[in-house]
């Protein structure tokens, strides 16, 4: 369950503490109130130092959210029963939000006072409160009847499970002309229901780029130069009953009256996933909206971004369908990921980013640690490919707002996310955003500020992120280019077909774009590499037979206890790797630490595995100095163990890849005169010359 890294704490423990920022103490209600009627659902954090705790808890029915760490849960506690079956439990917890229902109320009253007070804010929109899903529909609609030879707007081909219609916009020079041959960005929201802002920034953004079109010259050239795609609430349904039963939530509750002793919890408010009501079977339009509940994560629906193709059905996925991050009966089986899947295989997306809340993050592929991913060669596997140019345009974007850039599994792992798959089926790049600091829906003014920076980052802020997102995207250095002659009007193809691998096994991917060769019979045509990431060479580092130096120690420890041992790292090695051995089925975890200069401990690494599995830490090029590595025994019994650490080179080497290449078509009148191979590299400009498809 645990693998050997820091992962996920750095970014969650903050995130934990940063929930009471801010978080007034108004209308706090004690968590054992003893009146079940006046019970509120309340976020807690519950501590699991030991995957037996984790697994205790999975055994609870209790809502846990996607929100942990290597040694805490999330937990949303809805009632005095839940609250009991944690104190049964013998799991301890922290409360983070005493009353959901109240910071709901809050951030509504919020809401309340700031639309009211507020004119014009300095968004693009000037909007001054969440948009509802009709707001964002009818903005599209206005956006492209205002500017109809610069917008588009269009509805994706799968309606939603309970029967609506998910929509975004196109935005272009000339976009109702024929296809160009232009990069293509797309910019996603609402993956997930409560995470309204990720929709805000994304419509936003698409105002921002119409309003500022002809005035500003950077916006100007940029558009000029790109397609521009946004969707910005690709989970209708789910975002639709989040929305409305967010606002039904208003200060009358803290009152004990009101709409909120009729919801009883927050209801949908803060569901995760979408409106699959029964597992693998298609409902009616309109059951999810009417009868379906969703308290937070757990409860119906699909984790949307769980299930694409890339890595689908591994780790950092449930395939359990009331858990929050449930993967779906099989990849793509919803018909919003259905939708994204086809827009992303009909056009060349050279630049992708997909909008989330929260935790301050910019995230790059690949979701699982590279250790996990199956045929991974080497300790630890190589990154992306692209992992220098991936790393470089995330660091420059979580620069514009004091984000975080990391890959992916450094929060947790994933699989089945969206640009996991785009990335290596397609090789644009991708990205998450992890919006805001510390909650799903913040009150609005938070939004605005996260959108245009404040303090340090004012005029900044997410909307420079995005531009310079969409400055890479229309860059030839980070994808390829086609250019020649070709007969005038004649429609340009690239295909490719190939197998993604999904956990245990694979699916079958087809891309297929096409453009229109102009007037003047020459073509530039901005396409992603041939070959797809995930087949190129890659570099690996193989642990090279014996340690260069090594030293082992045996003990025992009581129930309870720990043990440390010290170990000084003394030369430059590639590797340190520390392993924890006992003979009996008992549960030893293992936490390593880094002595600093003043004495003072920092974790930079644990293992801790279910009863009876062995526990390994691997640190890959550790600093010099020295590190405690400390049994812990959860056990009720005292074994012995071995503890082991060992120093490694590492050779590195090559795995050699493949070399993919597009099958590019010349069409005339419907029919294809002439079939090239076309093999290109990321930053790639190559001529192919199509005139023979002007000959009869
Ligand atoms: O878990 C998720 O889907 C995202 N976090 S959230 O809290 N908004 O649910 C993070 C996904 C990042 N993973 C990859 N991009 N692989
Ligand atoms: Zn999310």
């Amino acid at each position: 369950m645990m693998h050997s890294s820091v992962r996920g704490r750095t970014a969650l423990c903050g995130l934990a503490t940063a929930v009471l920022v801010g978080f007034t103490t108004t209308g706090l209600i004690a968590p054992a109130a003893a009146d079940p009627e006046s019970f509120r659902p309340q976020l807690v954090t519950v501590d699991t130092p030991t995957s037996a705790d984790r697994e205790l808890l999975q055994t609870l029915g209790l809502d846990l959210t996607e929100h942990a760490g290597q040694d805490y849960v999330e937990v949303v506690l809805h009632t005095l029963d839940d609250v009991a079956a944690l104190a049964t439990a013998g799991l301890s917890y922290d409360v983070r939000i005493p009353d959901l229902l109240v910071r709901e109320a809050e951030n509504n009253q919020v809401n309340a006072a700031y639309a009211a007070t507020t004119a014009t804010s300095p968004l693009p929109s000037g909007r001054d409160a969440y948009r509802t899903l009709d707001d964002y529909d009818a903005d599209m609609a206005a956006l492209a009847a205002s500017h109809p030879d610069l917008v588009t707007s269009f509805s994706l081909p799968h309606p939603s499970l309970d029967g609506k219609q998910i929509n975004g916009i196109e935005i272009g020079q000339n976009v109702t002309g024929p296809e160009q041959g232009l990069p293509v960005f797309l910019m996603l929201g609402v993956h997930h229901a409560r995470e309204w802002p990720s929709g805000e920034h994304a419509m936003e953004f698409a105002i921002d780029l119409v309003e500022n079109y002809g005035s500003d010259p950077r916006i100007t050239d940029l558009v000029n130069r790109s397609r521009v795609i946004v969707v910005p609430v690709l989970n209708v349904d789910g975002f639709d009953k989040s929305r409305t039963d967010g606002e039904l939530i208003d200060l009358r509750a803290a009152d004990g009256g009101g709409t909120a002793t009729i919801l009883g919890t927050p209801g949908n408010a803060y569901m995760r996933k979408n409106c699959r009501v029964v597992d693998g079977q298609d409902t009616p339009d309109g059951t999810c909206a009417l009868a379906a509940t969703s308290p937070g994560g757990y409860g119906i629906g699909v984790d949307l971004n769980r299930n694409y193709g890339g890595y689908w059905g591994g780790p950092g996925a449930s395939d359990v369908f009331a858990d929050p991050t449930y993967r779906g009966a099989a990849a793509f089986s919803e018909p919003e990921t259905q939708n994204i899947r086809e827009l992303i295989s009909g056009r060349q997306v050279t630049t992708l980013i997909t909008n989330h809340t929260f935790s301050n993050l910019v995230l790059r592929p690949n979701g699982a640690a590279p250790d996990l991913v199956p045929g991974s060669e080497g300790i630890p596997l190589g990154d992306p490919h692209d992992e220098a140019a991936l790393k470089a345009l995330g660091d420059e974007m979580a620069a514009q707002n004091g984000y975080t850039s990391q890959h992916a599994w450094e929060l947790y792992d994933t699989t089945g996310s969206v640009e996991d798959w785009s990335y290596n089926a397609t090789g644009g790049f991708g990205y998450t955003f992890e919006i805001g600091p510390d909650e799903f829906h913040p009150p609005f003014p938070k939004v605005v500020d996260e959108y245009l920076g404040a303090g340090e980052y004012s005029g900044k802020g997410n909307r420079e992120a995005f531009l310079i997102a969409l400055e890479n995207a229309v860059d030839p250095a980070t994808h390829s280019v086609l250019t020649g002659e070709a007969p005038a009007g004649a429609t340009l193809r690239l295909r490719k077909t190939f197998a993604t691998p999904t956990w245990d096994g694979s699916i079958q991917d087809s891309l297929d774009t096409a453009m229109t060769v102009g007037p003047d019979g020459r073509y530039t045509w901005h396409v992603n590499p041939s070959t797809r990431p995930v087949v190129m060479d890659r570099q690996v580092e193989t642990v090279s037979g014996d340690p260069v130096a090594e030293e082992s120690w045996t003990g025992t420890t009581a129930p309870l206890q720990s043990t440390d041992q010290e170990f000084t790292v003394d030369q430059d090695v590639d590797l340190l790797e520390i392993n924890l051995d006992w003979p009996t089925a008992d549960d030893l975890d293992l936490e390593v630490y880094r002595t600093n200069a003043d004495g003072s401990l920092t974790q930079v690494g644990s293992s801790g595995n279910s009863v009876n599995e062995k526990e390994r830490v691997l640190l890959q090029d550790p600093a010099l100095g020295t590190y405690v590595l400390r049994v812990i025994n959860f056990a009720s019994v005292t074994p012995s163990w071995t503890l082991t650490a060992e120093l490694f080179d590492a050779d590195t080497s090559t795995v050699p890849g493949l070399v993919e290449n597009w099958t590019l078509t010349c069409e005339r009148d419907g029919a294809v005169a002439q079939t090239v191979p076309v093999v290109v590299d990321r930053g790639q400009q190559l001529q192919v010359d199509l005139t023979a498809c002007g000959r009869p």
